[in-house]
């Protein structure tokens, strides 16, 4: 047998928080990725319930939420016999490894963390325990299922260094008991931007809906969308410093289209910036319409969704049991 056949196959992991209906900025940033990486890799993707409660949540939407994030999985192009697909909160060994975790993360390390600062600074009024742990559990999520790498945006790749120093300093401490990942972070559409605001990242917990486009935006609000997208008074369509909102709109053009800049800055040379702005609205129409007919489709669809879930809970669960015990037992715990 050749070394590369004897070589297992890549494995990644990755989460969503069902915090709403999923932007333009995750699916180009994470989700886009994921369905390529499935062909290659072992994937496990889940949706991250137990991360969206840091912030407060009305019980009736995190529920209707959970199950819409799952339903997109599959309607992105998820293949859930290819794929370990399932919903956080439906597979116990997270929270418990995150315990283990929390103990080996220091107050210092959280307190560097960006996102905490920043939603901090966004609920004033609830920065909980949990907001703080964020991180643990997320490596929690990751170290289960022993992935190579873990397929984010960009503005996650401080957390999975994090994770990166739990799982080495761990396998210090204790000996070798998980791999340790990498963040996957492809370039293009890795950091889309508001709209309306192109120095910030698009958020779907934004309130403003102009600033993001969501996967479930009909054409015409998309392409009223991207012709209030602000953008500069030069009127040229180029890449620049300075140029954030053309800037932004050229990186989704580009990251839909697969058109390098030089490419897009030719074909609307001499065009002004509302020619621009349909086409790019034209183009990531043609990309999200097909997604939400499936999208539709799948949720009237109960039993299937609630079958898929309870099948990759427990695949997830056998995967995640095995980790755990583990650790437990290289930590000193009687199993
Ligand atoms: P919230 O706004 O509720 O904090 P979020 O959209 O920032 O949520 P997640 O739902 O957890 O965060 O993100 C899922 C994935 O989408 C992550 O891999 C994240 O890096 C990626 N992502 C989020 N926003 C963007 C963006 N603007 N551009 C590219 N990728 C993004
Ligand atoms: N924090 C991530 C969501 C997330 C995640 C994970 C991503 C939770 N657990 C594990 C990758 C791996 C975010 O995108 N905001």
């Amino acid at each position: 047998m050749s070394e590369q056949q004897i070589e297992r196959r890549k494995r990644a992991l990755s989460c969503i928080q069902p915090t709403g209906t999923p932007t333009l900025g995750n699916y180009l940033g994470a989700l886009r990725n994921w369905v390529a990486m499935q062909e290659e890799m072992d994937c496990c993707f889940a949706v991250a319930d137990l991360h969206a409660i840091t912030v407060r949540q009305e019980p009736a939407k995190l529920r209707q939420q959970t199950k819409e994030m799952f339903a997109l999985l599959l309607a992105i192009g998820l293949d859930p016999e290819k794929n370990v697909i399932f919903v956080q909160s439906q597979v116990p060994q997270h929270t418990e490894l995150a315990w283990l975790l929390a103990c080996n993360t220091q107050f210092g390390e959280l307190s560097r963390m960006t996102q905490f600062k920043d939603k901090s600074q966004k609920h004033a009024d609830n920065i909980n325990l949990g907001l703080f742990a964020y991180p643990t559990l997320m490596a929690a999520d990751i170290l289960l299922y022993q992935p190579d790498y873990v397929p984010v945006g960009a503005d996650q790749k401080q957390h999975c260094e994090l994770s990166r120093d739990i799982a080495g300093r761990f396998n210090n401490l204790y000996g070798n008991t998980f791999v340790v990942p990498e963040p996957y972070i492809m370039k293009a559409g890795a950091r889309v931007r508001s709209l309306q605001d192109p120095t910030k990242k698009m958020s779907k917990s934004d309130e403003n809906q102009n600033s993001f486009i969501s996967l479930k935006d009909d054409k015409d609000t998309i392409l009223r969308k991207f012709k209030r997208a602000v953008t500069d008074s030069e009127a040229v369509v180029r890449y620049a410093d300075g140029k954030d909102g053309i800037n932004n709109l050229m990186e989704i053009y580009a990251a839909v289209t697969g058109k390098s800049y030089e490419e897009i800055e030719r074909e609307f040379d001499g065009r002004g910036y509302g020619d621009f702005k349909v086409a790019v609205g034209e183009a990531v129409a043609a990309e999200l319409v097909p997604v939400q007919e499936r999208f539709d489709a799948l949720l009237k669809d109960k039993a299937y969704l609630e079958e898929m879930m309870k099948k990759g809970a427990e695949t997830a669960s056998r995967i995640g049991a095995r980790t755990l015990a583990k650790a437990k037992k290289k930590m000193g715990f009687l199993l």
